[in-house]
């Protein structure tokens, strides 16, 4: 009998976290925790890094923040973990994340096969190659036979084997877990090439090249690859939870848009306009809908700022990285970043 109802309780319990479009479980446990687990990369400048006091920054970690300014109305109510490329998916799977916020592309399969779901596009990418300058090298086209350094379980791997078959090319894969020993293993000459997203490799080449070394002796190849859409991802399961974190990806592109920052939110809750009066929670419901407080942009913004300020801020061109916005514009002026109406 009790066997029966415990295989009745777990039926039940399978159904209602397939059907659950409604199902908060995994909110549920971010709110009675007080604070979002975020799963970040191990280190890189510009995108994950924690600084010597141990305080987490990043374009991707501004993701974390922001997520937590929504829920909470404290960005601070974060706690971090550092996973590697192949860690990454279990730590999501698993629970031990509640939001992986880390570089990730977005990949058919991931999305499916392996139960995720991907909010919205953080950083519109492509893969890479970065070569000492001294090997003379300066197209990927001259690669063939080459040792390159890649991360394993990651998109990188898969494109690096297309593109060197597509170009009747071969190589020797080195491949190394952890990126602070990937980027050792090729500044000291284990390999002739490092293949990541370049946004990985302008980091890298900003701030992780070992004296006497010096960025100049590097190049990143003029070759993209592939296309890396980088953004969170959240496990299936609990649509709210996704929701919340796409509408914040969302909110910052958007007050982009309507030229809201952290510096004039404030001003800007005196707004005429409709649309910045319904986005900073004057006009109340979107926080409602998406089961939050009605302040949940206003506390994203006036903490992290907008997707413009977190870009320059962490890897613009007032940084080491001194990345252009590129693709990462917004759609007015361009780019690829759009965000769908606040209403
Ligand atoms: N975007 C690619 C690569 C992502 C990736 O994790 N790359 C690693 C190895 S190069 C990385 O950048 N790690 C940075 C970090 O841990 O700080 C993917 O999703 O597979």
């Amino acid at each position: 009998m009790r066997n029966v109802l415990l295989a009745a309780a777990a039926g039940f319990a399978a159904f209602s976290v397939s059907t659950g479009a409604m199902a908060g479980k995994d909110l549920d446990a971010v709110k009675a925790r007080g604070a979002v687990i975020c799963g970040v990369g191990i280190g890189t400048a510009g995108f994950m890094l924690a600084d010597s006091q141990g305080k987490w920054r990043g374009l991707s970690v501004d993701v974390c923040r922001a997520v937590a300014a929504a829920v909470f109305g404290d960005a601070e109510k974060v706690k971090y973990v550092p996973l590697t490329s192949q860690q990454r998916f279990t730590a999501l799977q698993s629970g031990e994340v509640d939001l992986l916020s880390n570089n990730t592309t977005i990949t058919l399969t991931r999305d499916t096969a392996l139960g995720l779901d991907f909010t919205a596009v953080t950083y519109y990418d492509g893969q890479g190659f970065m070569v000492p300058k001294k090997l003379g090298v300066k197209s990927a086209k001259e690669l063939n036979g080459a040792t390159v350094c890649v991360a394993p379980g990651t998109t990188t791997e898969l494109n690096l084997a297309d593109y060197f078959r597509a170009n009747k090319m071969n190589f020797k894969p080195v491949v190394i877990e952890k990126v602070d020993e990937i980027r050792a293993a090729f500044f000291a000459g284990r390999c002739d090439v490092y293949t990541t997203d370049i946004s990985s490799l302008a980091a890298t080449r900003a701030a992780n090249v070992p004296a006497p070394l010096t960025q100049d002796d590097f190049i990143i190849l003029p070759e993209i690859i592939s296309k890396e859409p980088l953004g969170p991802a959240v496990r299936h399961g609990d649509n709210q939870w996704a929701d919340i974190v796409r509408w914040t990806q969302y909110a910052m592109v958007e007050a982009e848009e309507y030229g809201i920052t952290s510096k004039n939110v404030d001003e800007m809750l005196k707004s005429d306009n409709p649309t910045i009066k319904r986005i900073l929670g004057v006009t109340p419901g979107m926080g409602k809908a998406l089961g939050v407080d009605e302040k949940w942009v206003y506390n994203v913004i006036k903490q992290v700022g907008n997707y413009g300020e977190s870009f320059e801020r962490n890897v613009g061109k007032d940084t080491p990285l001194k990345i252009d916005r590129g693709l990462n514009k917004l759609w007015t002026q361009g780019g690829l970043q759009y965000a769908p109406p606040i209403r």
